[in-house]
């Protein structure tokens, strides 16, 4: 059957457009998980969506090219079906919102198909290799023009779902600016980034501060007879969030000064350290914002959200939140000495 007219040209040119949305929209996937500050999120999920709907326009055109080849292969149907998955587990997340199916939430499905269609779409590429490639005439103002039309059609298309999703009161107008829906903060579930556990911390827990000693009850003590607390939102990546008030101390209280310390210090970072191993580096510029709670709204914290102690960072992700805190040091190496994302 001859495709119609408007999808003809389908070919060399489709795919090279499929690649850079999906590069686009895997990259501006990884960078909204990054992202915790209200503004930059915003662009980060709109750039991810106008992606995302590019690949969702790009299936007729796709179609015809997978259609005129005589033999489909087997790793090639894989991969329609992880990005079939990857799309609906995304509009999922935005216009039905977080919930568990199957012990399952929607990004992790999202972003899990995501990561197995990588090794299978470089395959894909390397295996079709002789027919790819830019051309000169792929510079021609007709093919920019096709290139800006995408674009603007992608673009469009992202509104208008966003438009309908509001209009029809679904979960998308009430998400915030990372994506992530509401919950209440009674309602948090204990969440671990990737394989850690919850630990068995009996009473003589103690949370090492630059070298000194603290039990739980001590830090819990200070904060109430200081009447310190903060109140910040937990942004969970998996798609979630919850605001509450923590009573907490924040750790330039509990530090020596800059004047005390080593020279260094200035340069290097603040590590904090969890009793199942799990760690994040700060700037020590930073200190004033990184809280050692023991309470979230007046209640002691429970085992699975980072009884006794855990770390509250107003403005950062929920994997920044270090839970079961045994140690907190300041190191020489700098903060951007550590994986972007937790390995644990
Ligand atoms: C969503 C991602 C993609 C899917 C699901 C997909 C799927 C397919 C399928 C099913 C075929 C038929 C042949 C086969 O089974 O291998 C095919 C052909 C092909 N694909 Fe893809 N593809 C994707 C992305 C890409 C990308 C990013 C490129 C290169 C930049 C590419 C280049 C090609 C080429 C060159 C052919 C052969 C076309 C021909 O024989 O004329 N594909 N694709
Ligand atoms: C090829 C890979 C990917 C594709 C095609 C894709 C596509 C999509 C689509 C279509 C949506 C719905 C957008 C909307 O309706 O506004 C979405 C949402 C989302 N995706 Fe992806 N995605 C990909 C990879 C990733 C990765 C790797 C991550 C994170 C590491 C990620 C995180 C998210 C988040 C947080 C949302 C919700 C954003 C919002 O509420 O606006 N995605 N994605
Ligand atoms: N030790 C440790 N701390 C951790 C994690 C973890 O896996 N291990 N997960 C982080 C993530 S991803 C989030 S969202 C929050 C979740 O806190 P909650 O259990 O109170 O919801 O804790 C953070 N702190
Ligand atoms: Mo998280």
């Amino acid at each position: 059957m001859r495709p119609p007219r408007l999808l003809r040209r389908a070919g060399r040119r489709t795919n090279i457009a499929l690649l850079v949305v999906l590069v686009g929209a895997f990259a501006s996937g990884v960078l909204a998980f990054a992202v915790g500050t209200p503004g930059p999120a915003r662009v980060t999920t709109v750039a991810h969506g106008v992606f995302g709907v590019g690949v969702v326009l790009l299936i007729p055109w796709k179609s015809v090219v997978v259609s005129r080849s005589a033999r489909l292969h087997p790793g090639s149907l894989a991969l329609i079906a992880l990005v079939a998955i990857c799309l609906a587990a995304g509009f999922v997340q935005v216009f039905g919102g977080y919930g568990v199916v199957l012990g399952v939430t929607p990004i992790q499905v999202h972003v899990g198909a995501a990561l197995v269609a990588v090794p299978l779409l470089t395959w894909h590429v390397v295996r079709h290799r002789r027919r790819q490639g830019l051309r000169r005439r792929d510079l021609s103002r007709r093919t920019v023009l096709r290139t800006g039309l995408l674009g603007v059609g992608a673009a469009a298309g992202w509104v208008v779902l966003e438009t309908a999703g509001r209009a029809a009161g679904s979960g998308s107008a009430r998400r915030i600016a990372t994506g992530s829906h509401r919950l209440d903060a009674a309602a948090i579930p204990a969440t671990t980034w990737l394989l850690d556990r919850v630990p068995d911390l009996g009473p003589r827990h103690r949370v090492a501060i630059a070298g000194h000693a603290w039990t739980a009850a001590q830090l819990d003590e200070l904060a109430q007879a200081e009447g310190l607390s903060v109140a910040a939102r937990l942004d969970c990546t998996s798609g979630w969030y919850a605001d509450a008030v923590w009573t907490a101390v924040p750790l330039d209280r509990l530090l020596p000064t800059a004047g005390d310390g080593p020279p260094d210090r200035a340069r290097g970072s603040i590590e904090v350290v969890s009793a199942t191993g799990y760690r994040r580096r700060f700037p020590p510029a930073q200190a004033g914002s990184l809280w050692l709670a023991t309470r979230r709204d007046g209640g002691l914290l429970t085992a699975g959200t980072g009884s006794p102690v855990r770390l509250v960072v107003p403005h950062r992700r929920g994997f920044w939140w270090v839970k079961w805190v045994a140690e907190v040091r300041v190191s020489p190496a700098p903060a951007w000495a550590q994986p972007p994302f937790p390995l644990q």
